[in-house]
């Protein structure tokens, strides 16, 4: 079965970034995860550009930038000049008062447009915009913070979005409180992509490539 993994590096070791960059690309991971916050749209500071410039620079694989910041559109350019082609950015509609411009901006610079939909945020709220992106970041906790209990009822959006995906031509990727049981449950599914983070990746005392190795052995 096909799905992918993006690492979310905010929940990386700091103290070697290098190597946590390297690992996870020897370890197969599919793409590495970028959570941009301003302290504003949500109530932390995680990476920001330094971090995703770094980033790009270490590895070949894409990056999966998703921008937890108010009006992303004032300053987007500065995220899209340090991306390569076929790198995705997600936005929240909420945080922007023309989401679509923004993703506008995305598309004309090479990049595949996205949009990340809050656990309260209804689909029928980002409608027109789902004709537009290629990519929906389903949020299965509140955006702010690694190590947050998933929120169940985003599974009714899930369904939900798996049944308009192919008429109206996006992905779905799944971001927050990620285990197995997730993947095992929603990659038969549809759902496209996994972001891994505290749950499933880190902090678990076993190396990446045979954490990884076990995700793409789950039996279905
Ligand atoms: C949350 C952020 C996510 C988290 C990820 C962490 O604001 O967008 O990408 O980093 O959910 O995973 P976990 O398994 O610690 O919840
Ligand atoms: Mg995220």
């Amino acid at each position: 079965m096909r799905f992918d993994l993006m690492a979310s590096m905010m929940c990386a070791n700091y103290g070697n970034l290098e190597k946590e960059v390297r690992e996870l690309d020897a370890g197969g991971i599919d793409s590495f995860h970028i959570d941009i916050m301003d302290g504003r749209y949500v109530p932390n500071f995680a990476m920001s550009l330094n971090d995703m410039r770094y980033i790009a620079g270490a590895t070949e694989k894409p990056l999966d930038v998703h921008l937890m910041i108010e009006h992303p559109n004032n300053r987007i350019d500065l995220f899209l000049r340090h991306l390569r082609k076929g790198d995705t950015v997600y936005i929240h509609p909420e945080a922007e008062y023309h989401p679509s411009t923004t993703l506008l901006s995305i598309i004309q610079a090479g990049m595949v447009p996205g949009i990340a939909i809050n656990p309260g945020t209804s689909v029928e709220t980002v409608m027109e915009m789902l004709r537009i992106v290629k990519k929906v970041l389903v949020m299965s906790v509140n955006p702010g913070n690694a190590g947050q209990m998933y929120l169940p009822y985003v599974g009714k959006k899930i369904t939900k979005l798996l049944s308009m995906k192919e008429d109206m031509d996006f992905e779905i990727y799944w971001d927050g409180a990620c285990g197995a049981d997730k993947i095992l449950e929603y990659a038969p599914k549809g759902v496209r992509g996994f972001v891994l983070g505290t749950t499933l990746l880190f902090g678990q005392n076993r190396s990446y490539g045979e954490l990884l190795q076990d995700i793409r052995q789950l039996k279905f």
